[in-house]
């Protein structure tokens, strides 16, 4: 059994900073969940555009008040208890009003040394894509 607390993530490689996002990672590939476990602090005021092109997310709002606009423009007001699935590999833009608290769960799960790259994507390691099949299928046609 693994026990721990978000209080024991801080200042180690765990926690993850960027300028929008602190992205605390309570459970990672090599603990063998077959998904990651994270929660993560949205910064007040940014937009983060993101393609998980590899992952498939699923982000519970636990605090804070934002949207989410989808790649066709569609927008959705996102407050505690508001639960979106990105389970076409949708891009998205997430736009924090305040700052958020989102719980955000990965399939497959990450590594713990993922940022974001220039399209806000997250790499795909081998080891993950061999350990996972199914959530790699692309419905979009990418
Ligand atoms: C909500 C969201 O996707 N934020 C980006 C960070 C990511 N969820 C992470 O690595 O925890």
């Amino acid at each position: 059994m693994i026990v721990r607390h978000l209080d024991d993530l801080a200042a180690t490689e765990r926690e993850v900073d960027t300028p929008n996002w602190t992205s605390r990672r309570l459970l990672l590939a090599h603990e063998g969940m077959g998904f990651s476990l994270h929660d993560t602090v949205i910064k007040r005021g940014t937009e983060t555009p993101m393609w998980y092109r590899h992952h498939l997310e699923a982000v519970y709002c636990i605090a804070g008040e934002g949207e989410i606009e989808t790649e066709n423009g569609q927008v959705f007001p996102i407050r505690p208890g508001t639960v979106y699935a990105l389970d076409r590999h949708d891009r998205h833009t997430l736009r924090a009003a305040t700052e958020m608290r989102m719980v955000c769960v990965f399939n497959p799960p990450l590594r713990g040394d993922e940022v974001h790259d220039e399209s806000g994507v997250y790499p795909l390691h081998a080891e993950a894509a061999s350990a996972t099949a199914s959530p790699l299928r692309d419905h979009a046609g990418r």
